[in-house]
């Protein structure tokens, strides 16, 4: 029903203000409306995970939850985790109908949240705005079905595809407002991934600024020889509330991996692959500490290994109109490519003007 869809994108648009902060849980949106057309409960899953989206919907409801149709963008859970289940507490609650996107792959759930309301008496639909929330639920799904997180990659490039003179001068390429928009993107995402080179190059912080984000994404660093100048921006800005983890190889000495933990840096072992870490390993090494999206801000070698290996699941290009030419650096490394068959395949999502700088955004096909 139309009235169905309209309902669930407002619950997919409150699911979205919890993106980056849930993990290793989804971001959930909850909307309880009442007969008459009322909405009487509004929820998201919280920082954290938790609660979940249902249950703050009903708190707000209160006894208006009763007879009223909750959307909800993900299945309810079935589960006693920290709390009861969501499906348990709907029906309690005296919901007269439940409305969902999408079936929860997680195993403790998968069906058996629909299964407990239906048997309780409540119609429940399914799979309204299933592709939208699929989409919002990207990496809530990709780690669930391949164990590691989305991933989206970021490229700042001149028109020509370059990111930077021959002499390294990046600062800035596109303008301030693409910047911004790059913050809130950050912010969205539970991790920040950069490469040794560019982490050398720019002695970045990579913290959301300017946002009023008071949960910071985690800053990774793949460096597979752990080859960092330290103090950096991002030793000194680490903590237990804005981690940075480093990944590195086997062949990092263990005097940097000592200095690297005693400045409270997380170093993550992961096992390389031809010319550097592996980025299928890595990520799946990243899967198992429970983040579900990361976006990766280059450099092009770390770009193109993570294309190379399709583990590359958006890409956020940003144009600015001004070209370097061929002794620019080019945004992605080499890839090794033959035929055109084999490159990887994108699929036009949306195409914005930001600022004076033009942003577009690709799905993997
Ligand atoms: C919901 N609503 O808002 C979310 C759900 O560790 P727990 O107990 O918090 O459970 C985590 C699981 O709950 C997670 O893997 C996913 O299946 C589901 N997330 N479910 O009903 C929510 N975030
Ligand atoms: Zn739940």
């Amino acid at each position: 029903m139309e009235t169905d869809l309209r309902w669930m994108q407002v619950a997919l648009t409150l699911g979205q203000r919890g993106m980056g902060r849930t993990w290793p849980n989804p971001s959930v949106g909850c909307v309880l409306v009442s007969p008459e057309g009322r909405v009487v409960g509004r929820g998201w899953t919280q920082p954290g995970g938790r609660p979940h989206a249902e249950v703050m919907a009903l708190r707000m409801a209160g006894p208006a939850a009763r007879g009223a149709t909750a959307y909800v963008t993900l299945e309810p859970c079935s589960h006693h985790g920290k709390s009861g289940p969501c499906s348990e507490a709907l029906i309690s609650a005296g919901v007269a109908r439940v409305v969902s996107a999408l079936q929860d792959p997680d195993p403790r759930v998968s069906g058996r949240g629909h299964a407990m309301l239906r048997a309780a008496g409540i119609p429940v639909t399914e799979g309204v705005g299933a592709a939208q929330a699929q989409q919002d639920h990207v990496g809530f799904l990709t780690r669930a079905t391949e164990g590691r997180p989305m991933v989206t990659l970021k490229l700042a490039l001149t028109l020509d595809g370059r990111l930077a003179t021959a002499s390294g001068e990046s600062q800035w390429i596109t303008g301030p407002e693409a910047r911004r928009v790059g913050h809130a993107m950050r912010a969205r995402h539970d991790a920040v991934l950069i490469g040794a080179g560019t982490a050398r190059a720019d002695d970045p912080t990579l913290t959301v600024r300017g946002l009023g984000v008071t949960q910071q994404p985690v800053r990774i660093v793949a460096a597979r020889r752990l080859d960092l100048p330290f103090p950096s921006r991002l030793s000194d800005t680490a903590s237990p509330e804005a981690p940075v983890w480093i990944c590195h190889g086997s062949d990092a000495p263990a005097d940097r991996i000592a200095e690297a933990t005693r400045l409270g840096l997380t170093c993550i072992a992961v096992p390389e692959g031809a010319g550097g870490l592996d980025p299928a390993a890595m990520l799946a090494e990243l899967g198992a500490r429970g983040l579900t999206r990361i976006y990766c801000e280059g450099g092009g070698a770390l770009g193109a290994s993570l294309l190379r290996s399709s583990r590359v699941d958006r890409l956020a290009v940003f144009h600015a109109g001004c070209a370097i030419g061929a002794d620019g650096r080019a945004g992605l490394g080499e890839m090794g490519l033959e035929a055109l068959g084999d490159a990887p395949r994108f699929e036009r999502m949306r195409s914005v003007p930001v600022g004076a700088d033009l942003l577009s955004e690709w799905a993997r096909l």
